[in-house]
């Protein structure tokens, strides 16, 4: 049986020519990045980046070449990205708003496990809310190469194939993927000392009363395809010392929010869904959850 490409999924979905392109061409520019990261460029750069961090060099890298290649498109007015200071005026007449977190899960870096790319796209200049999202996607370099994105109608998966000329093709691998119920695994990100006792005591009853089992990488994309794929709930809470948590509502939370809605799950962020959060400062963090529904509900009640 014929497996469907990229291309032609996306030909029978998105209306919208340029974003069809946008979309195709981010998947293939990350596999190229993937196939010449310098794997022994390793450790981080002196400086640090707008929220503090150490840079790795990998990080510096494929944000430059997932950039520059962004840009090499035509389509993208702006580049919002958590890598860069200040966002990145390309072509001031093309028709996108990008948001990018070019190397989600440095730390990942060093012990050769899964990290990923995410994406957001909009047709107006940021801020604003994950409602106004046209299109989000994610690329996870895992042991094989995988794309998903939504625009808003389902959430599709594909995954890179060679065919016999060896040419690099996307093909279907799940389309309107549904979350699983009533879910299998859990990841929480952050220090269980600092979490609020309430939340602590939720945590617990994963494990006691839903049976949930752990999966927790440290690289979001890869913790949310664990919960994507066998359902459950991943969080990046509050604390006594992050009242916001970790995690970028613009370069992480709201993108895979809309994949995860799309797929019959819940967002939140303890103030509504991940979606229609609006914060004027684009670099601001966001206390995270995603889970199956009835996980979030129990979740809300909980920190009632
Ligand atoms: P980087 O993209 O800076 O590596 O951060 C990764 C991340 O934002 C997200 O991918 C993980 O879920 C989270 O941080 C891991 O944080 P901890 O190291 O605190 O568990």
């Amino acid at each position: 049986m014929e497996v469907e490409t990229l291309e032609s999924h996306l030909e029978r979905h998105v209306e919208d020519q340029r974003l069809r392109k946008l979309i195709s061409s981010f998947a293939y520019i990350s596999l190229d990045a993937q196939h010449h990261f310098p794997k022994y460029l390793r450790g981080t750069l002196g400086d640090k980046n707008k929220y503090g961090e150490a840079v790795a060099k990998l990080d510096e890298w494929v944000n430059g070449y997932l950039c520059d290649s962004l840009v090499k498109t035509g389509l993208v007015a702006k580049i919002y990205s958590e890598e860069l200071r200040q966002p990145l005026i390309a072509s001031a007449n093309a028709p996108f708003f990008v948001t990018l977190d070019p190397l989600d899960g440095s730390s990942n870096i060093v012990t050769n496990n899964a990290f990923g790319s995410i994406v957001g796209v909009y047709a107006e200049d940021l801020p604003q809310t994950g409602k106004r999202l046209l299109a989000s996607f994610y690329k996870l370099y895992g042991p094989v190469n995988t794309f998903v994105y939504s625009i808003g109608k389902g959430s599709h998966e594909f995954v890179k194939h060679y065919d016999s000329e060896g040419n690099a093709k996307f093909l279907l691998l799940a389309e309107n993927i549904k979350v699983p119920e009533p879910g299998e695994v859990f990841g929480l990100g952050g220090d269980p000392l600092e979490w609020d006792p309430r939340f602590l005591k939720f945590a617990k009853d994963l494990f006691r009363v839903e049976k949930l089992k752990v999966r927790y990488s440290g690289t979001l994309v890869a913790d949310f395809s664990q919960i994507l794929h066998r359902g459950g709930l991943f969080a990046y809470p509050s604390s006594k010392k992050s009242p916001a948590g970790k995690l970028r509502l613009v370069y992480e939370a709201q993108p895979l929010a809309l994949i995860w809605e799309q797929a019959g799950g819940a967002s939140w962020s303890e103030e509504g869904s991940l979606l229609e959060v609006y914060r004027q400062d684009v670099d601001s963090r966001i206390p995270v959850y995603f889970g199956n529904r009835h996980l979030i509900e129990k979740l809300q009640k909980a920190l009632s």
